[in-house]
């Protein structure tokens, strides 16, 4: 979007419901009042809702429920993460462009897609990725070994969680990479790395966040086991204040995680766990673990301890709850 359009929106938005006169707007701009009426007419043609009456002036009704770039930058608190920005209508999987992307991406640029054709899960399951959602991969490149990529996936299970908390709804992290609320599944997270000789080239965590999606979207399978923040809220949410508020909370984690002991991210990990404390059964391709989660390991894998005390320790696998906590 140039320039011009986001400073009348800016214009528009700082005036909270009050008409701007053309001559006003093209002052301020250094335009002429045919050029402003033309970028309203632009802007009308992407949804933003203007009125415009003879004398008095623009008044902004609404603007279209879009993660546009510009519009996401308007207003991100984040000074490292989403400064890039890559936006789609329509994708395959923002994880697949992000990989395609992050050789000559700098730390921290972002993928975001409207819809997901093609979103995948952990092991090639489908992630359904219908309009409303929030379908996104952050391309990070710290530099860390191969063997602490899987740390990324707990960081940004804390941001995410602490960005819901805001909105009101008691999010839960459940082991290892999915948001609960009341039990049920509103985001998952697929973290993908690239590394050459144990040394990450760069890391793409890819966000699926049921946002505003309409739960008829979903089959029956996953209307069973899933939530949308539009159900739990049972309104609306505004998805660009909310992925701002991602945006940051994942950049004051980053920090932390680069600048800290891992401990401090561990322990708000745990605190924040819907798993740890649960009966838990776990499968993983070469067996199954049953015992109790009793804590996280700095390498990110789960502890499970059986009823003898013997304790395993999982890095992946399916996670079943056999009992409530
Ligand atoms: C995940 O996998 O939970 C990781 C999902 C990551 C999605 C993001 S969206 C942006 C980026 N681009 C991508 O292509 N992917 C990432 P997993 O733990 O394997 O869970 C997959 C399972 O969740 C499926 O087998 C379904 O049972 C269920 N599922 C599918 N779509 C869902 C949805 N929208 N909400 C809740 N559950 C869903």
């Amino acid at each position: 979007m140039s320039n011009k359009r986001l400073e009348i929106i800016k214009i528009l938005k700082d005036s909270e419901g009050k008409a701007v006169s053309g001559e006003e707007l093209g002052n301020r701009l250094g335009i002429s009042r045919t050029m402003v009426w033309k970028y309203i007419r632009s802007l009308a043609k992407d949804g933003y809702e203007i009125e415009s009456s003879p004398k008095i002036g623009y008044t902004l009704k609404s603007a279209p429920d879009r993660l546009y770039p510009d519009t996401i930058r308007m207003g991100l608190r984040s000074s490292l993460i989403g400064q890039h920005i890559h936006y789609f209508d329509e994708l395959r999987s923002t994880n697949i462009t992000a990989k395609e992307l992050a050789h000559d991406a700098d730390d921290g640029t972002i993928v975001v897609a409207e819809v997901q054709k093609g979103g995948r899960g952990r092991l090639g399951r489908e992630w359904l990725s219908p309009r409303g959602g929030i379908w996104m991969s952050v391309i990070l490149k710290p530099t860390i070994s191969l063997a602490h990529a899987s740390r990324l996936t707990l960081v940004a299970g804390i941001a995410i969680s602490k960005a819901m908390r805001k909105l009101g709804v008691d999010a839960r992290i459940k082991w290892p990479n999915d948001i609960l609320i009341n039990g049920k599944k509103v985001c998952g997270i697929l973290t993908e790395v690239n590394a050459e000789m144990e040394q990450v080239d760069y890391i793409v965590v890819g966000i699926g966040i049921n946002a505003n999606v309409d739960m008829d979207e979903f089959s029956d399978d996953v209307r069973g086991i899933a939530t949308t923040l539009l159900s739990e809220l049972g309104e609306p949410i505004d998805r660009v204040s909310f992925i701002q508020d991602v945006l940051l909370e994942l950049e004051q984690e980053y920090i932390r995680f680069r600048t800290q002991p891992f401990s401090g991210i561990l322990d708000e990990w745990t605190s924040l766990s819907d798993t740890i404390g649960r009966q838990v059964t776990v499968t993983t391709p070469s067996k199954m673990i049953e015992g109790k989660a009793v804590g996280m390991t700095e390498d990110g894998a789960l502890v499970v301890e059986d009823a003898d005390g013997k304790r395993e320790y999982v890095m992946a696998g399916l996670c079943i709850y056999t009992r409530a906590k």
